[in-house]
Order: structure tokens, then C-alpha cells, then sequence
């Protein structure tokens, strides 16, 4: 299995950086302002969706619906408290762990890609000094419909070249590692994920995988 491995795929937030953190620091500014319910719990089932998915999962929560327009307004209000939180990051904010784990895959040979549904990937990329360094980074822009489908990861994969089996997919939520399993990709949870034990590997450590791969 160890010579199949010809890439590694990173989520993005929660796993590279906690910018999770800042998505739920934003959601929960923005749902105390509007009057609706939002917790920790809540915040859970937002990983690795979409943000018009993470609006429409908070509103029926409260069995609430609202105009397009609203839920316009609702995203914008929340995206732009993210993006304040997200000028906050630099490059301290990449743990030591994830950097060694990252420069050591890239000596081994691997090829590293981002495979995020988030619209702020590349400036949170920029801002933590890793802008140029992955193979590729497919985000939020790129794809149509976001985890639990694979879209996002079946095109880093192609855009790389190899086979959705030759790819070991590193997330923290449970809607990214349906959409790996969903496209034949190895799977190593972290974080959130790892707590539910849903990968084929639920590591502490993001440094755990190089053991499994290397
Ligand atoms: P944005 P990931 C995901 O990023 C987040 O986990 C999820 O909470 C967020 O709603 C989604 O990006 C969209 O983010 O509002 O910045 O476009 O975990 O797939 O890297
Ligand atoms: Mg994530």
C-alpha cells in the first residue's frame, strides 16, 4: 500500500491551521446579531460544507427559512467577521508538528495538494507563508457542489495526474471523509473526525501519518 501513495491531500481548515476556530467565532457573531440558536454542536456539522450550506443547516436547526436575499445578507455578515478574524494569521500560526510533517512528505517524494471548500483558501494560504507550496489547490471556487460529494478531490487528482486510489486525504470533518471514501481515497482523520473515529487512521498528530505512508 505504501508504494500506491503517490499523493497527499490536505483539508484546509482544521487541519492545516485552525481557522475553524474563526469560522465558528464568525457564525456565532453573526447568529447572536440575527436572533438565531447557534453552538459548538451546531458548529460541528458545518465542517468541510459549503457557507450557503452551513446558513441553510443553522436556519433549519431553528425550523427558520428566509429569503434569498437574506441569506445573502446572513453570508456576507459572517464572511466578512471571518475574513477580520482571518487578518489575525501569520506564519506562527502553522504548528511545528504540521510543518515538519509537510517539508517531510515533500522530501519523500510526495506530491501535496489542498483540497478545501472554502472561498478563502488561497489568502489563508498567503497568509501563513504557504501560498506557493502545494501541487495544487482546488477551493471553494473551483468546485460546484461541496463535501460530502468528492468534486474537490477528483479534480486535485486530475489535476495531478494520478488515480483518486493513489491519494491519501487528510480532514477533520466528517463530510470530507464521506467524500473520500465516496471517490476511492485513503483517508486519515484529525481533529474533530479523528474523535468520531470515522477514517481509515484517526491520528492525534498530523506527524502520525508519516509513519503510515513514508
Ligand atoms: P468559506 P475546509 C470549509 O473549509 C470549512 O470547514 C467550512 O466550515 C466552511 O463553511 C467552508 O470551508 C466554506 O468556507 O466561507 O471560507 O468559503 O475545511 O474544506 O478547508
Ligand atoms: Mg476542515
Amino acid at each position: 500500500m505504501k508504494n500506491l501513495i503517490k499523493a497527499v491531500i490536505f483539508d484546509l481548515d482544521g487541519v492545516i491551521v485552525s481557522t475553524d476556530e474563526y469560522h465558528y467565532l464568525a457564525w456565532k457573531r453573526m447568529a447572536d446579531e440575527a436572533g438565531l440558536y447557534f453552538d459548538r454542536d451546531i458548529n460541528s456539522a458545518l465542517r468541510g460544507v459549503s457557507r450557503l450550506e452551513s446558513l441553510n443547516i443553522i436556519l433549519s436547526r431553528q425550523n427558520r427559512h428566509a429569503p434569498e436575499a437574506d441569506k445573502l445578507r446572513l453570508m456576507d455578515k459572517k464572511n466578512g467577521y471571518y475574513k477580520e478574524y482571518l487578518e489575525r494569521l501569520s506564519p506562527t500560526f502553522v504548528t511545528e508538528d504540521t510543518a515538519n510533517t509537510l517539508s517531510t512528505l515533500r522530501k519523500r517524494g510526495f506530491m501535496l495538494a489542498i483540497g478545501s471548500s472554502s472561498r478563502n483558501a488561497r489568502f489563508i494560504l498567503e497568509r501563513i507563508g504557504y501560498g506557493d507550496f502545494f501541487d495544487t489547490v482546488v477551493d471553494g471556487n473551483d468546485i460546484s457542489r461541496s463535501k460530502p460529494d468528492p468534486e474537490v478531490y477528483l479534480l486535485a487528482a486530475k489535476r495531478l495526474g494520478i488515480l483518486p486510489e493513489q491519494c491519501i486525504v487528510v480532514e477533520d470533518s466528517a463530510a470530507g471523509i464521506e467524500a473520500a471514501f465516496a471517490c476511492g481515497m485513503r483517508t486519515a482523520a484529525v481533529g474533530y473526525a479523528a474523535e468520531t473515529g470515522c477514517g481509515d487512521w484517526n491520528f492525534d498528530k498530523l506527524s502520525e501519518l508519516v509513519l503510515k505512508v513514508v
